[in-house]
């Protein structure tokens, strides 16, 4: 499998999924056009993203739209381009987005269920920083074609079947695993093509940097700030963007640790479980890495609601297992 990634590498998305869909477990040429359907719509996502700043500029000249999308804000336009990309896919018969308080009903004879944030890190939108895509992909428990049950939608990190995200950055990467192992792709704007630029990552399993908002320290559990003063005493580096792609896909590439804790205003801690922890605990595990709650598995979590939050420690295993020794939760 090795020497097989190993020739792939500077291989077009497409060619990629087509010489590893033998290793979907089930319908592969539907897991296969359902991850064609989201590299589709990253990529008018990342066009947009591009001129993000020319938006208000171009809409007040004439929006190229009658639709009038081109003057939504971004998150609600990258919802539109997802939800619509996957819609005419066909392969994806409910949607759970962080924009909509209940799950979207796509086709009915869909076999898989996606949870997706589709456009993270809203406080960086607007002044040209980093932002990202995270999805789950899992399969429908209930046969096609029969109405969607709560047991479709409310699945276990651990169900997922494939996972990743998109990071709009210096350049545009998609990152995915489908549960052998992780490979990034970096985007060629010019062609219009994601190429193989990372096979297999491996999180390094040591880091020296630390990611987490230490404004928020004084209600932090006291274990965390522990944990921050051992980083402190480490002298490990502090690196906090405040998307969590891009912090997370530092890490994974340098080695480190993500932390967003409870918090005195996130008391059950901010971040959603399903379309923003799941995914990258997936990835991440995938990589030699690890993701916890302080006190389970992320991927192990019993999933109760759509827009459930849960603490977030994710990162180079021996970092996590650190923090967790200290009795982080
Ligand atoms: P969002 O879904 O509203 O964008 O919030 C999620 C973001 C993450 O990308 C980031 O890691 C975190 O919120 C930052 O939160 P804070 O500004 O509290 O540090
Ligand atoms: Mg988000």
């Amino acid at each position: 499998e090795s020497s097989r990634i190993a020739h792939s590498i500077g291989t077009a998305l497409d060619r990629f999924i087509k010489n590893n869909q033998d290793q979907f477990a089930y319908a592969s040429g539907e897991l296969s056009q359902l991850l064609r359907d989201i590299a589709l719509a990253s990529k008018v996502v990342n066009r947009e993203v591009n001129k993000a700043g020319l938006i208000d500029l171009m809409g007040a000249v004439g929006s190229q739209n009658l639709a009038g999308d081109d003057q939504q804000k971004l998150d609600v336009l990258a919802n539109i381009r997802f939800t619509r990309a996957l819609a005419k896919g066909g392969e994806v018969c409910a949607l759970i987005s962080e924009e909509s308080d209940t799950y979207v009903d796509l086709n009915n004879e869909g076999k898989y269920v996606i949870a997706i944030d589709p456009l993270d890190g809203s406080s960086n939108i607007d002044v040209n920083v980093s932002i990202g895509t995270i999805f789950s992909i899992y399969r429908r428990k209930s046969p096609a074609g029969t109405p969607i049950q709560p047991t479709d939608i409310l699945q276990k990190g651990s169900d997922q079947v494939a996972a990743g995200y998109v990071l709009y950055g210096s350049s545009t990467m998609l990152v995915y695993t489908t549960g052998h192992g992780v490979n990034g792709f970096t985007y060629e704007p010019t062609l219009g093509e994601y190429f193989l630029s990372h096979p297999q990552l491996k999180m390094p399993e040591d880091g020296k940097i630390y990611s987490i908002n230490e404004g928020l320290a004084n209600s932090f559990p006291a274990a965390v700030q522990e944990y921050i003063k051992y980083c402190k005493d480490c002298q490990y580096t502090a690196r906090y963007i405040g998307s969590l792609v891009a912090d997370f896909h530092r890490n994974m590439l340098k080695g480190g640790i993500y932390i967003y804790p409870a918090t005195a205003k996130s008391p059950q801690g901010k971040l959603r479980l399903m379309y923003e922890c799941n995914a990258l605990a997936f990835v991440a595990e995938q990589a030699g890495g690890r993701a916890t709650n302080g006190k389970d598995r992320i991927l192990d979590i019993e999933v109760k609601e759509l827009h459930q939050r849960t603490a977030f420690y994710v990162g180079s295993k021996n970092m996590v297992e650190k923090a967790e020794s200290l009795g982080i939760h």
